[in-house]
């Protein structure tokens, strides 16, 4: 009767217990069996297991816990990862290979450098001296020894149990009575003295997380300071080959938010085409004006132009009624000249009448050499004298330039096809003949 009420005292005491979150991680070398340990509790088969990449996670519940074990790789290079993982850690999994004796000292360095964390130091740590079927495989006090795990575990202040085990021998409810056994221990260990350790990995969570801000923030810094000198570089760089840094990056793209919503980008790119619509019509104004003034100027130049040729023309029509005037008052004088010559008045002419008739024929050949002139530009100068009406209009004999008499030739030199100079040319006369001939 009693023993029942104690029972039943215990089961209420459980029952009124709160469930507890517990975090646990699962280390050790590679290939020592924790992926087929942790399959096992699991109540999956830990056979044909793959090498674990990284780190994997079980969830399990064992009485009022909800655990959360972390399988950790094992690998040299991986093994850095661990210590991401101890400040939320209730308690430590270390499975070790009892058959594998040639890495004991590496497993020895590994374990020492593990509850000398200062984030695992005072956890409890379960060692699972597994492979136990394995033939040569290290007795239970052989482990202790090569780890020199008291001495370990006494310095780092850590409460610990060994299970030599074997977790290919069942999974589920058959595993291995050795590893339940030893999980057990750890749980009750995690539960005896809970609060406190809560307490530590909240803080140390805490401390993990402010510390994983802070390198955040200091990977920031390092990029935005990379960045600062790949740009200042850059503009260094444009200077030199003197172009404009805005014409490569639009600092908009650089320094907005690339997830627009596509109304607001339609709505900028409206914005933009009707900024370039103003300004091109801005400049169409501005080159209407700048050309303006350039066509008053045409206007007047024309116009003085215009005006030169009707002066032009004036002065021509002027010079074609005087030069009609005088022919014609010079025929009227012919006529009288013809006359009087017709009338055979020769008696009558003086000394001056030979000379009349010289002039009366220099007239006639004048007449006969009449020239009407052509046009505008052959007659009249650029800057044509003024001309009246009845100003005596020059005509002169036009000058005759006689060509000169050519001279007999003398010696020449002539070179022949190829530029070969010929013998000089002579002048010979030709034989029954006055006249000389050249012969060369
Ligand atoms: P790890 O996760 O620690 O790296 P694994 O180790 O769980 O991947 O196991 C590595 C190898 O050891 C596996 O064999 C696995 O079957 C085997 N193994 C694990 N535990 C035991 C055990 O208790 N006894 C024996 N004999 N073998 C075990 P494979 O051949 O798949 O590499
Ligand atoms: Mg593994």
């Amino acid at each position: 009767m009693y023993s029942l009420m104690a029972n039943c005292c215990n089961w209420l005491k459980r029952w009124r217990e709160p469930i507890r979150k517990v975090t646990l991680i699962m280390v050790g070398l590679d290939n020592a069996g924790k992926t087929a340990t942790v399959k096992g509790i699991q109540g999956e088969s830990p056979e044909d297991v793959a090498p674990t990449v990284g780190f994997s996670k079980i969830d399990l519940k064992q009485g009022r816990f909800e655990v959360t074990i972390f399988d950790l790789g094992g690998g040299k290079r991986i093994r850095g990862i661990w210590k991401n993982y101890y400040a939320e850690s209730y308690g430590i999994i270390f499975v070790v290979d009892s058959s594998d004796v040639e890495r004991m000292e590496e497993t020895k360095e590994t374990m020492s450098e593990l509850l000398r964390h200062p984030k695992i130091s005072g956890k409890p740590v379960l060692v699972l001296a597994n492979k136990q079927d394995k033939e040569g495989a290290l007795a239970e006090a052989d482990v202790i020894e090569c780890l020199s795990l008291e001495k370990l575990v006494n310095e780092h202040k850590c409460l610990c149990q060994i299970e030599p085990c074997s977790a290919i021998m069942g999974y589920g409810k058959k595993i291995d009575k050795s590893i339940k056994k030893g999980l057990l221990w750890l749980l009750h260990i995690i539960a005896k003295d809970f609060d406190a350790l809560h307490e530590r990995i909240q803080k140390d969570t805490a401390e993990q997380k402010a510390a994983e801000e802070q390198e955040k923030r200091e990977r920031a810094e390092r990029v935005r300071k990379i960045r600062e000198e790949r740009e200042r570089k850059e503009r260094e760089e444009a200077e030199r080959e003197g172009r404009s840094i805005s014409d490569e990056v639009d600092p908009e793209l650089v320094t907005g938010n690339p997830f627009q919503p596509i109304s607001t980008v339609i709505a900028e790119n409206e914005k933009k085409i009707e900024k370039e619509k103003k300004r091109q019509r801005e400049e169409n104004e501005k080159e209407a004006l700048a050309l303006k003034p350039k066509t008053d100027q045409d206007q007047m130049d024309s116009q003085s132009l215009i005006s030169q040729q009707s002066n032009d023309c004036r002065l021509v029509e002027k010079y074609k009624s005087a030069l009609t005037q005088r022919l014609e008052h010079e025929d009227e004088n012919d006529q009288q000249v013809s006359e009087s010559l017709d009338s055979g008045d020769n008696a009558t002419l003086n000394p001056g009448t030979e000379n009349s008739k010289k002039k009366a024929k220099k007239l006639k050949l004048k007449r006969s050499h009449r020239v009407e002139p052509v046009s505008a530009e052959e007659t009249i100068s650029p800057q044509p004298t003024p001309v009246t009406p009845l100003a005596p209009v020059g005509w002169e004999t036009p000058k005759v330039h006689r060509i000169r008499k050519l001279e007999p030739l003398g010696e020449m030199r002539h070179n022949d096809f190829y530029g070969k100079p010929l013998p000089p040319l002579t002048i010979r006369q030709r034989p029954n003949s006055e006249t000389h001939d050249v012969i060369s």
